[in-house]
């Protein structure tokens, strides 16, 4: 665009575009005292995940030190961390859950 005055312009954008959102996974933690039941738990309740995808991801964290239970936006990764580290917390448990950025 130009405003037929002062020499001036803008540059307007053409094409629709559609931000996608950053993701960012969120990961369990490994540590020595969290009851391995209790792992399977967190991960079907709050990663909508089966008990058998829960028992395999407690596994690959207990035996990789870390691994992931889902990718989601900024705000949904950021409420699953907040609710794990809640429910681990009022149960004194030590498990941590953190986000990473993709
Ligand atoms: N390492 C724990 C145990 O042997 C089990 C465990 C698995 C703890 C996954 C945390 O994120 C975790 N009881």
């Amino acid at each position: 665009n130009d405003d037929g005055r002062s020499g001036t312009a803008i540059i307007t954008r053409t094409k629709p575009k559609t931000k996608r959102p950053s993701l960012y996974r969120v990961l369990l933690l490994n540590d020595d005292y969290t009851p391995m039941e209790f792992v399977v738990h967190v991960v079907e309740k709050f990663f909508n995940k089966s008990k058998e995808d829960a028992y395999q991801i407690m596994m690959h964290v207990h035996q990789n030190g870390v691994g992931e239970c889902g990718i989601f936006t900024y705000e949904v990764a950021e409420t699953k961390v907040t609710q794990v580290m809640d429910f681990a917390r009022k149960h004194q448990h030590p498990l941590q859950c953190v986000m990473e950025k993709k």
